[in-house]
């Protein structure tokens, strides 16, 4: 199957009660049992629920995977990751991420004592010189948010791969649709399913996606365990937001490729982070490695105004400032006071993320309507 019939069809079937062409929601915590064990395959939901089994075989399909499972958000399947490693093991990360992973990261996993190295990874091979025997871990994201830098996810599993150690992408960004990590050589696809998955601002969920059955065993068994998973509601509606990504997907790169090409010629404007730029640092990879360039584009003002990009997102009208992305609305959002206002004010400036930056999910409404209203926010 290609992608295009993966999103509607992979890993799903009629529903063996009735047929049901669409996977119902089964909203129930147990399941009868003639026995003790005798039960059809279920017997409690935070263990594994039908709708939930949906979505995680869909989840595997467009992924590349053989495995798929669903979290209550995207930082519980992170959470899911982590939980991999132990007291001592060591974790690369790249230094421009989500901030709540960043907070993650440093502020409840480094008590357990796991410690986290963040690198720029413009260049994967700056991984190699922080490996050492407890490097357990690597993470990237990849375009990064909110700067939208590039990462080789090739050149990093060779590094992983060099070093028996697990390569994870969060791929929230480009979604299947542009890139599989897996194919790549990752050992685990992450997605904050939040966000392009689910592509209607409508529910929090998180994803893993494996290949490997032993790494699938012992990630299901922290599911079940921890038991931080996501509902059969939110499960179906996730659903059904996947059997449109692959349009959604088509016209966010369209919308989002004309507001970056606006914004590159505004007077007012200072940088526009785009991986479509040739002038990108990493465009040459992100043009191997991605099918497209995505919906998500990040500017400051001139001078690295603050005054000016706060009344450019209080001006707006068509996007709404608001957190998230990913969802068919357009959003604006301003990361220092935001989505990364966890992060250090010295850590999250070496990343590029000052206080003028405004990062865009551009959605998919006329392209014609965005632009204009970013004319009359700007100015
Ligand atoms: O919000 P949640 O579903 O828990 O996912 C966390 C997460 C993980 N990874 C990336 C790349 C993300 O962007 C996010 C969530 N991000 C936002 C809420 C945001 O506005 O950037």
């Amino acid at each position: 199957m290609k992608f295009n019939t993966k999103t509607i069809h992979g890993g799903q079937k009629p529903d063996d009660a009735f047929g049901s062409v669409i996977p119902p929601i089964y909203q129930t915590s147990t399941y009868a049992q003639s026995t003790p064990g005798g039960h059809k395959g279920y017997e409690y939901s935070r263990s594994a629920n039908p709708t939930r089994t949906a979505l995680e075989k869909s989840f595997a399909c467009i992924e590349n995977g053989n495995y798929g499972l669903a979290f209550g958000s995207g930082l519980a399947a992170i959470d899911a990751v982590l939980k991999l490693l132990e007291p001592g093991d060591e974790v690369i990360s790249t230094n421009d991420l989500y901030g709540g992973s960043y907070r993650l990261f440093t502020t409840i996993f480094q008590k357990f004592g796991i410690k986290f190295n963040f690198v720029g990874m413009g260049n994967a091979s700056n991984i190699e010189g922080f490996i050492t025997d407890s490097t357990k871990l690597i993470w990237l994201e990849t375009p990064t948010n909110p700067m939208m830098n590039i990462i080789d996810i090739k050149a990093a599993a060779v590094i992983s791969k060099k070093y028996n150690i697990l390569l994870a992408v969060d791929n929230t960004f480009a979604t299947p649709y542009l890139q599989q990590p897996l194919d790549l050589g990752a050992d685990i696809v992450m997605h904050s399913a939040t966000k392009y998955i689910g592509g209607h601002s409508d529910l929090v969920m998180g994803a893993l996606i494996v290949k490997d059955k032993d790494l699938a065993d012992r990630l299901y068994f922290i599911q079940n365990a921890s038991g931080a998973i996501c509902g059969p509601q939110d499960s179906f509606l996730a659903l059904r937001g996947i059997k449109t990504l692959h349009v959604r997907m088509q016209r966010h790169c369209e919308n989002g490729k004309a507001v970056a090409e606006y914004l590159v010629n505004h007077p007012k404007i200072e940088n526009v982070y785009w991986p479509g730029f040739e002038s990108h640092p990493n465009h040459h990879i992100a043009k191997e490695q991605m099918n497209d360039f995505g919906g998500m584009v990040s500017f400051t003002t001139k001078g690295n105004n603050y005054e000016e990009a706060i009344k450019i997102v209080e001006n707006l009208k068509v996007f709404t400032l608001a957190e998230s992305l990913g969802g068919v609305e357009s959003l604006a959002g301003h990361p220092a006071s935001m989505t990364h206002a966890s992060i250090p004010k010295e850590e999250r400036e070496k990343t590029g993320v000052v206080d003028s930056l405004i990062r865009l999910s551009v959605g998919i409404e006329d392209e014609d309507d965005l632009i204009a209203d970013l004319k009359q926010a700007i100015g």
